[in-house]
């Protein structure tokens, strides 16, 4: 690695508000980062500057934190947050560090193929330089002769964390005839954006407070790391009076800046935790009486059912003191309009996800909270998002229309899943290869890490007749299984898709051009689809001519040239037509009756999905479970794992398996760690800096130990996506029937000195 180019400088720090993890806070608010290139980089020192507008995906989250990119003969010098106008700032850490993954000179370049047949995480795959044309055709190859032989589905494509190919990759999907198409949604946002369609129909994880929210809940996000563009606003609605209930079982900087109230629940103990907050808004007439009679069903069930989730007896179960459970259910029954903004995965990282989720989202409905300003919006946007994950695209044969959905592999085993999401629920798949049900994967940006029990994954990857993935490097715990890797250009490199903030749009075009023979994935999409035949489909290979699709198809009369002429962002004006309780009037139903979008057109308490799906009358309650292993459910086991496993929870400098090796986040923290509450370090004679086995019945890793009271005694707290340390060898693969999420927040586990 050259000294010369990684010497970069941060610039005019300004760190936000973080409590006691100050050293490696999200938000340098004024911040800049400039990149040092040796002198030789220049053909002219002197050479002009030039000043470009971006966004970054360090994060793989949307919507995006606008960059101000200065450019001087075609490379970066300097990236600063984006200050004209762009919804979004400051950037964070890992924006700040992004030229370093730009200019990082192990980015993988050209497209590859193994020499050496024998796939595993030991062997040398034996890597070697080939051209775009041999790739693609081999892919396509291997699609085309896999089609014919067992079936479009046995064909499975497969989009990672990264949120901005999944438009496109759904449109080849569908072109290409196959619902073998997933993404690691499968364990994200997705089961919370489904609890609450379920709840009242909308996909929805929530929405930022306004200037009428008297309240916002909180139910564990920390976006002062994980979303570092939604911390600002959420600082500056503190400011205007809102007050904050959080639930979180660590102190986050979140948690220090917002909270009027923090509920800090044993982890996987949130279904509960939201039940004894109805119980008392119930018990005490909190809660919006003519909205719940007319529009709940299942109200009355509801009622009896929580009953039993009295404070005291909640309180045992979640750990969470009575007192607060009173004190927040007075605030959110009675601040109200009140804003809601769901944890992004935590609460849904559970084995009885969906019924948590829903639990919590049937808060949202009592206090009255829905489709009225301040509260939570309902079919309020634009008819696409922010990265265009979409089917909008033109004469796309639908799920359904093209008898797709019955050829899912997902849906006997997920069928709640399967009827809320078009993209298959991919945690089985290692089974459906067993099974001879899938051939060949063509993945973009993914991490077989990111499952539990990840190598069981890793091997079913190995035993497919052949697999390729699109990214930015090679990943030798995903990739050292599949059979080609094609480079990936960076978002600094690329165009599609678009940024959607409400009604605005933004066009982003290349700041550079790509590195090497990097392409974007939008062009490796739609190239692959026209090698299989579906040129006119896939534009001809063209991202502008996709892009110009996307637009036609929404019927909102926009073009590229009307973007291109607004690079302060293209507003789409409002349609004049009312916004609140919109339910009453029939503005939220596709046919225009009113109601809400569930089969009932009810907030369905009883959801009649899960009948449908075959769920007895008795299971149709957001109903409380235990974790499937806890001190609770499994006493015997506790008795030799006391300590329950949360894992994942985001750290500002690194993004899943991603940054590990950039220098100027790397410092923050180099090696493994795990956290335990003092009083748990205390009782194993273990100090901060020790070397330490966390280990349970599943497996075992090593970590450095940190000892900190922000985490909750008998809990410990390590972030995933760690090769040498990758804590998913200790979560089990028992996934929720609901939704078939995986438990990451939950189960138990030791740590004793290594
Ligand atoms: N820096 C950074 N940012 C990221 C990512 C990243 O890897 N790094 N990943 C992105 C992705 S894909 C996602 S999904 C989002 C996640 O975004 P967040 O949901 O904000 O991230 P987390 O830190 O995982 O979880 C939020 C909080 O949930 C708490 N929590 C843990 N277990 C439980 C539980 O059982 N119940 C409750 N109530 N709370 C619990 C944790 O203590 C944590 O503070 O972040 C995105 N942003
Ligand atoms: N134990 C535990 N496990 C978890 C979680 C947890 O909380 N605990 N969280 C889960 C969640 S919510 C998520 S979202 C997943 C993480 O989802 P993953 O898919 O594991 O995310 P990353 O590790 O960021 O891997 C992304 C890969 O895509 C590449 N990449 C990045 N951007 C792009 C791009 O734009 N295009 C292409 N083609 N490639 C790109 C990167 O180089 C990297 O190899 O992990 C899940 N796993
Ligand atoms: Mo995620």
């Amino acid at each position: 690695m050259s000294e010369n180019v990684f010497s970069g400088t941060v610039s005019r720090r300004s760190f936000l508000k973080a409590g006691a993890f100050t050293a490696a806070v999200v938000a340098l608010a004024n911040g800049g980062y400039e990149l040092r290139w040796p002198e030789e980089a220049f053909a002219d020192q002197d050479s002009p500057e030039e000043v470009r507008y971006t966004y970054c995906d360090m994060c793989n989250q949307v919507p995006k934190c606008g960059i101000k990119a200065t450019v001087k003969e075609g490379k970066i010098v300097r990236v600063e947050a984006r200050k004209d106008g762009w919804p979004n700032t400051p950037i964070c850490s890992k924006g700040l560090a992004s030229l370093q993954e730009l200019y990082d000179p192990h980015r993988l370049l050209y497209p590859m193929k193994r020499t050496n047949p024998t796939k595993s995480r030991d062997e040398d795959p034996g890597w070697e330089r080939i051209g775009w044309d041999e790739a693609y055709d081999t892919i396509a190859q291997h699609m085309l002769d896999a089609k014919e032989k067992y079936g479009a589905e046995s064909v499975m494509l497969y989009c990672g964390d990264p949120k901005e190919p999944r438009g496109a990759i759904n449109r080849l999907a569908n072109l290409f005839g196959t619902p073998t198409n997933s993404n690691e949604s499968s364990c994200c946002m997705m089961a919370a954006q489904m609890g609450a369609a379920m709840v009242f129909g909308e996909r929805s994880v929530g929405a930022d407070p306004t200037e009428a929210s008297k309240s916002c809940l909180i139910w564990s996000l920390n976006p002062a790391w994980s979303m570092a563009y939604r911390f600002g606003n959420l600082l500056r609605a503190k400011d205007n009076g809102t007050k904050f209930i959080v639930v979180d079982p660590r102190i986050t900087p979140t948690v220090e800046s917002l909270a009027d109230i923090h509920l800090q629940p044993r982890p996987g103990t949130d279904g509960a935790l939201a039940l004894g907050i109805a119980h008392v808004m119930l018990r005490d007439g909190l809660y919006d009486a003519a909205f719940c009679e007319e529009w709940v069903l299942g109200f009355e069930e509801f009622r009896a059912y929580v009953q039993d989730f009295t404070p005291e007896k909640v309180e045992e179960i979640t750990w969470v003191p009575a007192d607060k459970i009173e004190a927040a259910a007075q605030m959110w029954g009675q601040e109200t309009p009140g804003a809601f903004i769901t944890s992004a995965a935590p609460t849904v990282h559970g084995s009885n996800a969906g019924n948590t989720q829903r639990a919590i989202c049937s808060l949202v409905a009592l206090a009255g909270n829905l489709d009225v300003t301040g509260g939570l919006p309902i079919n309020a946007g634009l008819p696409f998002t922010a990265f265009a994950d979409t089917m909008a695209f033109e004469r796309v044969d639908l799920y359904g229309k093209g008898g797709l959905q019955a050829k899912r592999f997902d849906a006997e085993d997920f069928p709640v899943w399967a009827y809320f999401n078009k993209n298959m629920q991919a945690n089985r798949f290692p089974e459906y290869i067993d099974e001879g049900k899938i051939k060949v994967m063509m993945m973009w940006g993914g991490n077989a890490m990111m499952w539990p029990q990840s190598d069981v994954y890793q091997k079913a990857i190995g035993k497919l007749e052949f697999s390729a993935a699109a990214d930015y490097y090679i990943r030798p715990w995903t990739h050292n299984f599949m059979d080609i890797v094609l480079p990936v250009a960076m978002c600094y490199e690329r165009m599609a898709p678009f940024a959607v903030f409400g009604r605005k749009i933004y066009l982003r075009e290349p700041v550079v051009p790509p590195a090497g023979e990097a392409r974007e994935d939008y062009q490796i999409v739609f190239e692959l689809g026209c090698r299989l035949g579906l040129e006119e489909d896939c534009f001809g290979g063209s991202v502008e001519a996709a892009l110009e699709n996307i637009l036609q198809t929404t019927g909102l009369g926009i073009t590229m040239q009307d973007l291109r002429d607004h690079p302060e962002g293209y507003v789409v004006p409002s349609d004049g037509k009312p916004t609140d309780r919109k339910y009453a009037t029939g503005g939220i139903r596709s046919d225009g009756q009113p109601g809400f979008n569930t089969p009932s057109g009810k907030v369905e308490f009883l959801c009649q999905v899960m009948k449908e799906c075959g769920w007895p009358d008795d299971e149709l309650l957001p109903r409380y479970k235990e974790p499937v292993y806890s001190p609770v459910s499994t006493p015997d086991l506790a008795k030799d794992y006391p300590l329950v496993l949360n894992t994942g929870s985001r750290v500002p400098m690194y993004t899943h398996s991603k940054l590990r090796d950039c220098p100027w986040l790397n410092q923050f923290m180099p090696e493994p760690i795990v956290r335990l509450h003092p009083r748990d370090a205390e009782e194993r004679g273990l100090q901060e800096g020790d070397m330490v086995r966390v280990f349970n019945q599943l497996g075992e890793v090593s970590a450095k130990l940190e000892v900190t009271n922000l985490v909750l005694p008998g809990v410990i707290d390590m972030f995933h996506g760690w090769e040498d340390a990758n804590v998913n060898k200790l979560v089990s693969r028992d996934f929720d029937p609901v939704t078939g999420y995986p438990p990451y927040k939950e189960g138990l586990c030791q740590v004793e000195r290594a």
